[in-house]
């Protein structure tokens, strides 16, 4: 078996990764040229987001065929090149399923719109109340009602996202029986891993009005999920014990992630949750301007990660995504103290007690996008709440701040590879436009710096390989109430890992209420470490990663 507590996964969002002909979408092909730099960092998985058919409303999570590929992103041949090339590095490819919904270009869909019952029945169909009230009040993620009306039917379909993306109907045998197929005809195609969509919002619940909320607690982590799941694991991947899989947790509770990513519920391996990445919104509404909470920040991953170890299940730790702002812009202080909080920031998150992810850039530390006009994003997400902000009454300048801070389009922007045209991501024009500062961040520069945060991340990769304690320990959290510090220990085998970070540009001197000169320091983002007797002097944004036998 795998062990995927030793490994570490890198994110590659395939549109914004590297471009090998010039039409300014990166490709398969780009993926394969670069998977020396991959191997370079040392991560064991690549996952790549959806380069499947698609009219790309939501840049691929809008399926239209789950069995072929756009052919912007290349061919069946460049697939099957790309898995070859990435085995013979001992590199596993992990694709990403959305099951959720389809496009509403899928054939099925196609089919369910020309009255085909067996088809409509693929999806969710259901009557109003009354002309002109959809069937409840549930919002979609993206904005409006989660309801389009079909005039033909008199009847409104269910979508939870974009109006593009109708929800399937899993609830339909039939419906399960196909994605099992999708998922057994990738594997054969000898992918080792898939990441699972919003896996948790599947199994609907009661079609009613939600007078608190905007419907989620009636279809997040639905009656019959865990079936579900258990189901497709049976089917498809749990028949294979090489095969890595995490599903994208959507509002979800720590007493369903226990099942989900339990040792022995045989569901799926991990789970991505997001409620540490909501600690700059206001509940949960994320197009608000406010700073982010650390103490809150520290209790929720404090909280994952001891009741996830004390019932046995097992995290994916992570800070970014293709749906997150940049980390180091985020949590971090670009202005003057880039590199030391990049640094930290990544250390804080690799030697937590879970699979690491990495995002593609945020090895180099790649920043917010820093677009200044509205015409520059790309997001439908974005796109649409900049005009429900001002339809609340913000005026453009103050909608526009809000989108600056949380679009999704900050983690798009092309992947900086060096200092020429485009950052060298594409010799045409770019799908997105590139931040200007890959004249400073790129990974040419920073494969040639031995003090860069690309090699931190590098030395934190070689870290989980070397001292299994930081893949296999315990965790115990420290400092749990203090303002500034982010401190925890890990311990196995007799061995302990104190790992301690400063979460602000103010220096501290902090009593770590023991000998701190018992451990040795394995890595750091100064050049020494002030430490005497229990006390530690923290100097801005440092981290240190402390280790004794
Ligand atoms: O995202 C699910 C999801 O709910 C988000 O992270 C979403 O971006 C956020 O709620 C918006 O505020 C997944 C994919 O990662 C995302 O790219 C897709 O757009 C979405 O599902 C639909 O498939
Ligand atoms: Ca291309």
């Amino acid at each position: 078996m795998t062990d995927f507590k030793k490994s570490v996964v890198y994110q590659i969002y395939p549109k914004s990764f590297y471009d090998t002909n010039g039409d300014g979408w990166g490709d398969l092909k780009g993926i394969t040229a670069k998977l020396d730099y991959i191997k370079t960092l040392g991560a064991d998985y690549i996952w790549i987001t959806p380069f499947f058919v698609s009219p790309q409303k939501d840049n691929g999570y809008d399926v239209e065929d789950y069995y072929r590929i756009d052919p912007r992103y290349g061919s069946m041949e460049d697939f099957e090149e790309l898995c070859a090339e990435a085995k013979k590095r001992d590199i596993g490819l992990m694709l990403d399923m959305v099951f959720n919904h389809t496009s509403s270009r899928h054939e099925w869909f196609q089919k369910a719109l020309a009255g085909d019952p067996k088809y409509k029945n693929y999806y969710i169909f259901k009557k109003g109340p009354q002309k002109g009230v959809p069937p409840t009040n549930w919002e979609s993620k993206f904005g409006g009602s989660a309801w389009e009306y079909v005039e033909a039917f008199d009847e409104y379909y269910l979508h939870l996202f974009d109006v593009t993306q109708p929800d399937l109907n899993w609830d339909n045998e039939e419906v399960r029986k196909e994605i099992q197929k999708i998922v057994r005809f990738w594997m054969e195609k000898g992918v080792r891993g898939f990441r699972f969509d919003v896996v948790n919002l599947i199994s609907k619940g009661s079609f009613e009005d939600d007078f608190e909320g905007d419907g989620r607690r009636f279809y997040t982590d639905g009656p019959n999920i865990h079936q579900y799941l258990q189901e497709l694991n049976r089917t498809t991947f749990g028949t294979d014990a090489k095969i890595i899989t995490v599903g994208e947790m959507s509002s979800t509770s720590l007493e369903n992630c226990y099942r989900y990513a339990g040792e022995t519920e045989k569901e799926l391996s991990m789970v991505f949750s997001f409620h540490h990445l909501k600690v700059d919104f206001m509940g949960n509404e994320k197009w608000v301007m406010v700073p982010f909470d650390f103490k809150k920040l520290k209790h929720i991953i404090f909280d994952w990660q001891t009741q996830m170890a004390k019932h046995k299940a097992w995290n994916a730790v992570f800070w970014c995504n293709h749906d997150q702002p940049r980390v180091v812009s985020r949590f971090g202080n670009v202005e003057k103290y880039w590199k030391e909080s990049a640094k930290m920031l990544a250390a804080t998150i690799h030697c937590l007690r879970g699979t690491p992810y990495i995002y593609q850039g945020e090895e180099l530390g790649m920043t917010n996008a820093d677009f200044t006009d509205m015409s520059q994003y790309r997001d439908v997400e974005s796109l649409n709440h900049y005009q429900i902000l001002q339809d609340k009454g913000l005026s453009a300048d103050d909608a526009k701040r809000i989108v600056q801070i949380h679009s999704r389009d900050n983690g798009r922007t092309p992947m900086q590879w060096n200092d020429e045209k485009n950052g060298g991501f594409t010799k045409g024009k770019p799908w997105i436009g590139c931040n200007a500062n890959f004249h400073t961040i790129n990974a040419c520069q920073e494969l040639q710096d031995k003090d860069s945060i690309f090699a931190f991340y590098k030395k934190l990769v070689a870290l989980r390989k070397e001292y299994d304690i930081i893949a296999y320990g315990d965790f115990e959290p420290k400092a749990e109430n203090h303002p500034q510090v982010f401190a925890y220990k890990r311990y196995y085998e007799g061995q302990t890992l104190f790992v301690i970070n400063n979460f602000y540009g103010k220096e501290i001197c902090w009593d770590s209420q023991e000998n701190l000169e018992d451990y040795t320091c394995l890595l750091g983002n100064y050049e020494s470490q002030q430490i005497k007797g229990q006390e530690a002097a923290l100097k801005p944004y440092e981290t240190m990663i402390l280790y004794k036998k």
